[in-house]
């Protein structure tokens, strides 16, 4: 069977890092390349960690690009309240002085037009962070989303809930005006795991204990990673996350995101409608709105997801984290 070609596009905090080791040990899945933005932490940092995660899985072959290192519009800003300074929990002590050597000369917005111009119509593109990187590709080449196979998106939200600011989510928040362009332009099929999405398919924190304390490298990293950070604490999260949703259990964002386009069953219910994103708000700014009525009278619909299936997305994640595997 022919490999699904991917693109990863990552601000690599701790769930990019989880998702990332899901493609990594998919079968079906041939990554073409990483490119690196700002989010999580800097990007300087998350090319870094990307590095790590290859390392660790043994799949140092795979192109790394830097990216964009602020939003289009605003201050540049990383937030590393959410992860750690450094993205990964701040709790990696040996950091690797040559990193740099080990990143593609390429920008990430270039690499990502050359890879999918050679590859017409055959990538997916998974985005997991600002979609900084995204939204100047097209600006650089129009023509950039219809050579697209489809299109994977951790981020936005579907009923105004909010997790960086009152309304909106944090990869939106982060950069509206390139969320909006995105939503706007890119015109092949489109998938969104919004942050309501992923906290209304939480898994059990009992599940979270089992998937780090398997015996393998990638989940001795996990755990490590995890191990002081607040957002894989069930007392935090109940106060934040579980103001919205009671009961939200263990949620790793961007791995959603990634599943769905891993496996397109494990999602088993979507709503298929316009989407546009926020701008001018004073608390609103970078939601996304749903537009079920068409009222907007766009053309284009994308896949808001909405019902996934908990056993196979787990059964994803348990296998991501026995890595390096043969493959
Ligand atoms: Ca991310």
């Amino acid at each position: 069977m022919a490999k699904k070609l991917v693109i990863i596009d990552t601000d690599c905090g701790i769930d990019d890092a989880q998702a990332l080791m899901m493609a990594l040990a998919a079968p079906n899945i041939q990554i073409l390349g990483i490119t690196c933005v700002y989010g999580n932490a800097s990007v300087e940092n998350v090319c870094q960690n990307i590095l790590r995660v290859l390392s660790i899985c043994e799949r140092d072959g795979i192109p790394v690009f830097q990216g964009c290192a602020g939003p289009l519009v605003g201050a540049s800003s990383s937030r590393t309240d959410h992860f750690g300074t450094d993205g990964l929990g701040d709790v990696i002590k040996d950091k690797d002085p040559r990193w740099k050597e080990k990143i593609q000369r390429e920008h990430a917005v270039d690499a990502m037009i050359r890879l999918v111009s050679e590859n017409q119509n055959r990538v997916s593109l998974v985005a997991l962070g600002p979609l900084t990187n995204l939204a100047l590709a097209v600006r650089v080449d129009p023509c950039f989303p219809q050579k697209l196979k489809d299109l994977y998106i951790m981020g936005g939200n579907m009923e105004g809930k909010g997790n960086l600011t009152l309304c909106a989510e944090f990869n939106f928040a982060m950069d509206p005006e390139s969320a909006y362009v995105v939503l706007e332009e890119f015109l092949c099929p489109t998938y969104l795991a919004t942050w309501e999405y992923a906290s209304r398919n939480s898994l059990t924190w009992e599940f979270f204990e089992e998937l780090i304390n398997q015996d393998a490298p990638a989940a001795r990293f996990m755990k490590t990673i995890t191990s002081k950070c607040w957002a894989y604490s069930r007392e935090a999260m109940m106060k934040k996350r579980g103001v919205y949703f009671p009961g939200c259990g263990f949620v790793s964002y961007d791995s959603y995101a990634m599943a769905a386009c891993v496996d397109g069953t494990v999602v088993t219910e979507s709503i298929e409608c316009p989407v546009r994103v926020e701008l001018q708000g004073s608390m609103s700014r970078g939601m996304l709105a749903l537009d079920r009525t068409n009222t907007l009278k766009k053309s284009h619909k994308v896949f808001v997801l909405t019902k996934c299936d908990s056993a196979k997305f787990s059964q994803l994640l348990l296998e991501s984290l026995r890595q390096p595997c043969n493959k």
